[in-house]
Formats: structure tokens, sequence, C-alpha cells
């Protein structure tokens, strides 16, 4: 072992922690854990290993330190966040590159050495009198070609916990590796706390060094900021599957039970945030495998995708035992949870949407609140943040999926996008090909902006894959990967469009809650073949007729000619005009658009004018029948 920091490691480590260390083996390890100690000095050193001792001493910290708070039911916990950490900083969120590498435009990078001169010096003597957790864990089911391990050193407790819930423990793989072993690794730290919440968010910094495969995470306590193999581990995944020939993305991963519950069908889905991604996953009746990251692999010319995850970091807002049934009941019993930035009032959790008369006062995520409340600058102060959260261990939930942990994955026979779209794409609909689907639907993906988020609401966001804010290659290497990873598949998975915002002129929904159940079921059954479909210029659409017979099967419901038209008819200039936006911003914003970009899209132009010379700008799917495309 390194001598260096022999004698610092060792009078830092509590419990049995350095023999936890040294037991692994690893000089390289060593090394980095002592550099980072000798950098941020925290007062004490736990070790996690697999064990459920050291588990549970983690849980009780974040408690005995008042990171988390216990709620009346038992295993459940609240955690606030300071009210200007509540989200993901993409401002402060960068690439550390060398000097001679470009990611090209809209991917915020800094200049490797002058970032990683800022960031020592924050974190410098940042966790003084704090305990350092050392954590070793998992991105994926362990002892599978997907894996990546990873070593996170945090000074919060509540991040330590949460990680605990959302990925796999990998002490032992650590130690029966020894030197062999390759990981990522985080430092995180919340800096200086007052009243238990990060001072200094102002200094808030998450930088990415990709050339060492670490992250640094300075005073901040978001999650999304913070919890090294989430977003942050995503970003160096997608470079390290640039290198590779695979794919990490910002998907869930469900099974769609085919007629008569006989079959499963395993699907992926990517949604930017608040589009309901996690809502589609879990919905009633299928299977849930995950709801935010997957990795996607080729074998036996087939793909294969693992949930990078076991646990859920979700939004809360809005769930209520109406619309979200399975969660809700998870929710509402004992077992792990842990209730982030939500209102907390005798011991019981509040949030917005969630179907109950709000209490007038409680505790949340800007300290004593009561109804009327406001901010210094007299905005108004909600009683639960619109990005509250809850952390989760899938199995608790009773629709999780089976082949959670099995190493090998499972088959992916579909893929679907969706965003916040009020006025273009139908309820759901196929792509003619992957290549069609990789363009027309993923590369095209817009969503959007909400109440939740900074800025103008119903401005539309380009967001490709839903993955734009963790992308670490060029937008257009990253498009050219997709278009050849299915090079030596037989039979691809088909790539769908969902949208779930669609108004009417008057601004009302389109759809209902429910309705993505129904939606789930056509597409599982055009996978199989087995259901027709319409083919207009954009795509294949589910004719009415099979849709009022799934609405009756699946929500036994009457389903109308009217909603029909007024869901399916093909908007041909909001299509045309999405066409426009994107080739746009293609030509401007993306020097490595692949050529084929503009091809198809501009085949799909031709198709739409064609189509509208010939009926109108808004036409019913019915008169396609007629047509080959
Ligand atoms: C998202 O915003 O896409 C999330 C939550 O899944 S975060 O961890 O903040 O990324
Ligand atoms: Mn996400």
């Amino acid at each position: 072992m390194a001598k260096k920091y022999t004698e610092l490691l060792k009078e830092k480590c509590s419990q049995g922690s350095y023999e936890k260390l040294e037991q692994l083996k690893n000089p390289d390890l060593f090394n980095f854990i002592g550099k980072y100690v000798e950098l941020c000095a925290p007062q004490s050193i736990f070790v996690r290993t697999d064990s459920s001792k050291d588990i549970e001493y983690i849980r009780n910290r974040a408690k005995e330190l008042g990171e988390e708070r216990e709620l009346l039911i038992e295993g459940h916990t609240v955690h606030f966040d300071g009210y200007f950490d509540q989200a993901r900083d993409k401002e402060n969120t960068k690439f550390l590159v060398p000097g001679d590498i470009s990611l090209g435009p809209g991917i915020n990078s800094l200049n490797r050495e002058e970032g990683l001169k800022e960031i020592r010096e924050l974190l410098r003597n940042a966790m003084q009198g704090k305990e350092l957790y050392i954590l070793f864990l998992s991105l994926g089911p362990v002892d599978s070609d997907f894996s990546i391990y990873a070593v996170q050193l945090t000074d919060s407790a509540y991040v330590a916990h949460s990680e605990d819930i959302l990925y796999r423990p990998a002490y032992e793989v650590f130690r029966r590796e020894g030197p062999r072993i390759k990981f990522f690794k985080y430092v995180h730290s919340a800096g200086e706390l007052e009243n238990n919440v990060s001072k200094n968010v102002d200094k808030r910094r998450i930088y990415i060094d990709f050339r060492d495969n670490i992250v640094y995470s300075v005073n901040t306590q978001y999650g999304g900021n913070t919890i090294g193999l989430k977003k942050l581990s995503l970003r160096l995944a997608i470079r390290k599957a640039d290198g590779e020939g695979w794919l990490a993305e910002h998907m869930f991963v469900m099974g769609v039970y085919g007629p008569d519950n006989r079959r499963k069908t395993y699907f992926t889905g990517a949604f930017p945030s608040f589009c309901g991604k996690t809502s589609t996953c879990m919905v009633k009746g299928e299977s849930i495998l995950g709801d935010d990251i997957a990795y996607l692999r080729k074998r036996e010319g087939k793909v294969f995708s693992v949930n990078v995850e076991r646990g859920i970091f979700g939004i809360i807002k809005n769930v209520n035992a109406k619309d979200d049934p399975l969660i809700w009941k998870a929710l509402t019993t004992p077992g792990e949870i842990i209730f982030s930035n939500v209102l907390v009032n005798g011991g019981v959790p509040f949030w917005q949407g969630d179907g109950r008369v709000t209490p007038e006062e409680g505790i949340n995520f800007s300290g004593k609140w009561f109804k009327n409340k406001t901010d210094e600058k007299g905005k108004p102060i909600p009683c639960s943040h619109p990005n509250a959260r809850y952390t989760l261990p899938l199995k608790s939930l009773k629709n999780s999926d089976p082949e959670l942990e099995n190493p090998r994955g499972v088959e992916v026979k579909g893929i679907i996008y969706g965003g916040r779209d009020s006025d273009t794409w139908p309820p759901v609909f196929e792509s003619f090909n992957w290549a069609h689907g990789v363009i027309t639907i993923a590369s095209s993906l817009e969503s959007e902006t909400t109440a939740a988020t900074l800025g103008r609401e119903g401005v539309r966001k380009f967001n490709p894959m839903a993955n734009l804010d963790f992308l670490s290659i060029s937008i257009g290497k990253y498009i050219q990967n997709h278009l050849e990873f299915i090079k030596d598949i037989e039979k691809p998975p088909v790539i769908f469009g969902v949208n779930y915002f669609l108004k009417d002129k008057s601004g009302n929904y389109l759809t209902g809650m429910q309705d993505k159940r129904v939606w789930l079921k056509w597409m599982e059954l055009r996978v199989h073949n087995e259901i027709g479909a319409i083919k207009t210029p954009i795509g294949l659409f589910p004719p009415y007729e099979e849709v009022k017979k799934l609405f009756k099967k699946v929500l036994h419901k009457d389903y109308s000619q009217e909603d029909y038209f007024k869901q399916f008819t093909l908007r041909i200039p909001e299509n045309l005009a999405k066409i426009e936006r994107i080739v746009k911003i293609y030509k401007e914003k993306v020097p490595d658009a692949p050529e084929i970009l503009f091809k198809i899209l501009g085949e799909q132009k031709k198709k739409l004018e064609e189509a509208r010379i010939k009926y109108g700008d808004y036409v019913v799917p019915a008169l396609f029948l007629r047509e080959k495309f």
C-alpha cells in the first residue's frame, strides 16, 4: 500500500474501516481515497461494506445528524435540501476538457486544468468536522457485461443512504478483483452547512473529469447534483459507451404483457423530466424494471438492457391514490423511503396534487411553512417543491419486474420516446424503420417548459433522446452511434413516439391519464405484428377500430370516433413547422450532424407537403388507407 497515506487513513478510519480498505489490496484505490482525504480533511472515515450492519449504520447516521427525520410510518424519513438547491444545476455542471478537445456547442465545458484548480480549492477542508462515507457500488447488476463499478466519497449520510437504496452494493466485487477492477469515482461534499443545508450554493459546482473518470460535486445536496451514480455517472457512461459500441440512455425499462398475459415484451423509453416517464413504466397491469437510466448492449444479434439502478428517485408531485395506485400504495405502507422537499405536518408527508386536503402549516424546504407564505422576493412558496421526490427500492413495488437482477438483462423489442407537446404529435405512432425512428422521433424530440422549470412556460426545448443534459460527446456523434447500433441486429427494436400532452385549440388536454395503458398495448401488439396500423407521412398510426377495442379491453371504456379524430388527425402545418425547427437547429448548432438526418427529414417534409395538397391541413388517418408511402 502507498506509504504516503497509510498514517493519515489509519488515523481517520473508525470502526474497522482501515482494515476494510486494506482488504481491497488496491493501491490505486487507496491512493485515490488518500488524496481526497488529505484535501477535504474529514474528521473521520467510515467504509461501508455490503454488510447489513454497515448499511444500518449509515441509515442511523442520517437521522442522528438531522439530514433525515423520522416520519410516522415505519421506515419513512424526510430530507430537505436548501431553498435554492432544489434541482439539477445545469449552469454549474461542466465537463473538464483537456485543451485540445471540443465537445461541440451546447455542451457546457471548461478547461480541465482551470476547472481542477477551482474545484480543488472548493473541496479543500470542505469536510472538516464531518464524517466521510466511502461506498463501493455497481451500476447495473454485478458480474454482468453491463456492470460498471464505482466508488463514492461523500460527507452526506443522506447521499450515502440514497445510494444504498438506488444502487447495488459491490464491496465484495472490489475485494475479489483487487487491483484488476476498473471503476468510476465520485467525490462529493455538501460543504459548509447551515441548518443542515449547504450554505454556499453560489459556489455549487459539479465538474466531470472524463479523462480520469472522476466527478466532483460541492456545496450542494440535491440528489441530481450529488448522487454520483445517477446523472453524474450517466455522463461518464455515455463516453464509455461511445468508445465501446453500446448505449447509455436516459430511459426506463418495462415489461408490457401481451394478449391474456401470455407473454411479456420489454420496452425502454426516454422522456425529458416531468413528461410522464415514471408514470408510464409504473402503470397498472404492467411491470417496472427501471424508471430512469438504462444501458443497452447487443448480444447474439439482439438488443439487451439493464436498469443501472435498483431503486427510484421519483417526482412526487401529482402522485395520488387515483392516478398512481401502485406508487401510492408503496408511499403509504411501512418500508424504506426517503421523502425529499415535501411538506411535513404531524409526521405525515404531503405534496402538491396528492389528492388530500393540504394542512395550513408544517415544515417544508423553506423551513416553517404556513399557507400564503412568500419568499424574500414576494414569490409564493408552495406547500411542497414541484421537484419534491421520493426514494425507494424497486422491490417495494408490487409490479416490480423479477428480471431486475438478471445479469443478462432483458431483450428490448421496442423503444418509446415522448415529450411535452401540445400540438404536433398524436398520442402514439410508430416509425417506419430504425433510422426513421432515430431521426424523426428520437433526434427530433422536443419538450415544452413547465412551471416546474425556470423561465417562460410553453417554450419548446430541443432534447434529442431526452439525453441532452447528459451528453458528454458531440450530438452528431451520439446520433451516429444510435444509427449504427443495430448494424448487426436482425430485427431491431421498433421505435415509437408518444405524446400525453396534446391539446385542442382551447387548451384542453385531449387524452386521459390512463390512456397510456392503451397505447402500450397497441405498441406491444405492433412489435409482434398482431395489430393493424395506418401508414401516414410521419409514421404508422393505430386505426380507430383497434383503439376502440383496446379501450374497451384495457380501460373498460367506450372510445368515440370523435375522440379518435381529435387525437389522431394528422396536423400537417404543425409537423412541417417542427421539421423546419429541427433542421434549423441541426444546421446551425450541430456541425457534425449526420447527412442522413437531413435526407430523412427532407423526405418527410416532402410527403407532408404532398398530403397537404391532396387533403388539406388536417387529415384523418383513414384517408391515408389508400396511399402508398
Ligand atoms: C431527472 O431530472 O431526469 C431525474 C432527477 O431523473 S435527477 O436526479 O435530478 O436527474
Ligand atoms: Mn431522469
